[in-house]
């Protein structure tokens, strides 16, 4: 029910009108009855200051905005609390057109475009030294006082927003609006953590935005939104001199991203070594006739080189242009920074093979080579993580060693294991690994999935992958995926990364699961420290902050591997045949292939679980198409 124009807040704040609605609450224009300044106020949605955790950061946050001081920054008044539990925030109020407005009559010129850049990183440099990162930069939110675009000002920080959940909540309608300017790290990807390069990257695309006259097109549907966001974006529609500018500034990867506005500010000091990562490319003269050509590629958002090529021939052809050199040019160009993206040796090599004597071939052979003794140097040490891709899962190696498999019948009586369920896991057996092991730390995401069915196309029809009827964010694990399913997922990481990923056998799980103990559960045998490690059935132990269903992975502690939610959360596929027991099972760490084939085993029980099958030891049979919103899976490698 938004607030009537005469209501009084705070006895200070004078509602005047509405002037928007958004998705953490309503925009008033408002007089401070003290001062007579005309003011802005954001009344915040109740649900998001309610639960004490985001009341406690929204007012951290809130008060840190007070201590911006920088003309490129809306100046926050201050956070207000009144006695009815209404917070809201006042600032100044900015008159004047937003940027996105501004962009309706047509693209900026190079020139404005880097007086822009320079006006809004100077404006969230002050911002991110009082630790605050906008996370919601978009032309909407900027602001150009008096029309001028010298006096563009940032409006609207996105603060106190869990980094979580923010792809799903949007789903929708207005998808498209909301995640074009979003970071990876803001989709899931690269870890998920979003910290001031976030900014950094929105703020690339809102400068691609500026120097267009259009949006990227980063975001057409959920799918495509979180691929664009694994290469650098087609940047050929842009002029030259800001294409390499903007490079730097939208790596996928935030760890190979300008790292700060500082660094985005050193492109306009006179002298300095623009970027110094090693990722600039000066721009190249262009040709008048490749610039139009690099339009048409862009505006047909080709992704696949040869399509690349084909199209620019196609439009050559159309254009009454030569066909030949700068076509391949620019499918070598975008054929290059989609390798370089991928950064796998596979992929890079697929480049070569196409352009093996081309302006990046020299490139393109050091950065396999430094792929090869990258992946060299993170060999089979335990402990040791890495990511084959940027996109991959995160892996971590597990050490060598040998376990005993199975449950003792004591543990079983202790634990009120139905015999049915409990005579499946003995006998107990040794088992020795004695070969280099690097498992999934974490359960696969939705996100990760939704990145192998988009560059596959594997059929998930009918399944409820998107849907598993509740919310997940693309950090959550994904569920409604079939045996068959999991087992393409991580064949195709095989192919993507030339390494060799599989379903880990139940030997392999179980020895990661116990991570050395010989206990029920990876801390011990009592549930004490259970809400710590594990995301299980709330009606079966009441945990504080509980999710109803999945949680997104890694929230809750790890075991002694540094494997998170072995326990709980989803049950995870591995690839062994379903048998009643375990006599004359493998000791050498080897699946199972024997036994009811049509059922796979999971193992670790999951959010829909009691506490008796949250243990180390617990198996189920479950037939290998069923795809149900608790079962998901890890994946392993191989050295
Ligand atoms: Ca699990």
């Amino acid at each position: 029910m938004p607030l009537a124009p005469g209501t009084v807040l705070n006895n200070t704040h004078r509602i005047e009108r509405l002037l928007a609605r958004g998705g953490m609450g309503e925009v008033y224009r408002a007089a401070n009855l003290l001062t007579g300044d005309a003011v802005a106020l954001k009344v915040i949605r109740p649900e998001l200051v309610n639960e004490p955790n985001m009341r406690a950061l929204f007012l951290r946050e809130a008060t840190a905005l007070r201590k911006i001081r920088h003309p490129a920054i809306v100046a926050y008044e201050g956070v207000h609390a009144e006695a009815s539990g209404r917070v809201y925030l006042a600032m100044d109020l900015i008159e004047g057109p937003s940027l996105s407005k501004r962009l309706a009559d047509g693209p900026l010129t190079v020139a404005q475009v880097r007086a822009l850049r320079r006006r809004l990183a100077q404006g969230l440099l002050a911002a991110h030294e009082q630790n605050i990162v906008h996370r919601d930069l978009s032309p909407d939110n900027v602001v150009l006082r008096d029309g001028d675009l010298e006096k563009a000002t940032v409006i609207d920080f996105g603060i106190a927003k869990k980094t979580d959940g923010i792809a799903t909540s949007v789903i929708g309608s207005s998808f498209a609006g909301k995640m074009e300017y979003a970071s990876p790290e803001q989709m899931g990807l690269f870890g998920n953590a979003v910290d001031a390069r976030s900014d950094v990257y929105s703020l690339g695309l809102v400068l691609a935005a500026a120097a267009l006259g259009r949006p990227l097109g980063m975001a057409q549907t959920p799918a495509l939104a979180i691929e664009a966001r694994k290469r650098l974006p087609d940047l050929s529609a842009l002029p030259p001199a800001l294409r390499s500018e903007l490079t730097p500034m939208l790596q996928p990867d935030p760890a190979r991203r300008l790292a700060s506005m500082r660094e985005v500010l050193a492109f306009d000091e006179p002298g300095t070594a623009r970027g110094g990562r090693g990722l600039l490319r000066r721009g190249r003269l262009v040709t008048a006739a490749v610039a139009a050509l690099a339009v048409v590629v862009a505006l047909l958002s080709v992704t696949r080189p040869a399509l690349v090529v084909d199209v620019v021939s196609r439009a050559s052809a159309a254009l009454g242009l030569p066909i030949g050199q700068p076509g391949d040019e620019a499918a070598e160009e975008a054929a290059w920074s989609r390798a370089r993206a991928a950064e796998t040796v596979p992929a890079v090599r697929a480049f070569l093979g196409q352009f093996p004597a081309g302006r990046y071939a020299a490139e393109a052979r050091s950065l396999i080579t430094e792929l090869e003794q990258r992946s060299a140097a993170t060999r089979a040490v335990p402990g040791q993580t890495f990511r084959d891709c940027p996109s991959c899962p995160e892996m971590v190696w597990l050490p060598k060693g040998s376990f005993t498999m199975g449950s003792s019948p004591e543990e079983r009586r202790r634990e009120n294991v139905p015999a049915v369920w409990g005579d499946a896991e003995g006998p107990p057996h040794d088992v020795t690994l004695s070969y280099g092991l690097a498992m999934g730390k974490y359960e696969v995401t939705l996100g990760e999935f939704a990145a192998f069915v988009q560059a596959t196309g594997h059929p998930m029809g009918g399944s409820c992958w998107r849907n598993p009827g509740f919310e997940q964010s693309y950090r959550d694990p994904v569920v409604c995926v079939s045996w068959t399913d999991v087992r393409a997922y991580a064949d195709w990481l095989t192919r993507t990364t030339g390494k060799t990923y599989r379903l880990p056998s139940e030997a392999e799980w179980e020895y990661g699961a116990r991570a050395g103990s010989r206990t029920a559960r990876f801390w011990g045998d009592g549930l004490e420290q259970l809400c710590r490690h594990a995301n299980v059935l709330e009606a079966g132990f009441k945990c504080p902050d509980s999710p109803p269903n999945t949680a997104p992975v890694g929230q809750l502690q790890p075991n002694a591997f540094q494997l998170y939610d072995m326990l709980g959360n989803v049950a995870e596929w591995v690839e062994d045949c379903w048998t009643a027991r375990y006599d004359g099972a493998p000791s050498d760490g080897s699946a199972r292939l024997s036994g009811n084939c049509a059922q796979r085993v999971t193992r670790g029980g999951s959010w829909n679980s009691d506490p008796w099958r949250i243990r180390s030891a617990t198996r189920s049979g479950t037939p290998a198409v069923t795809r149900n919103g608790e079962t998901g899976f890890r994946v392993v490698r191989t050295d």
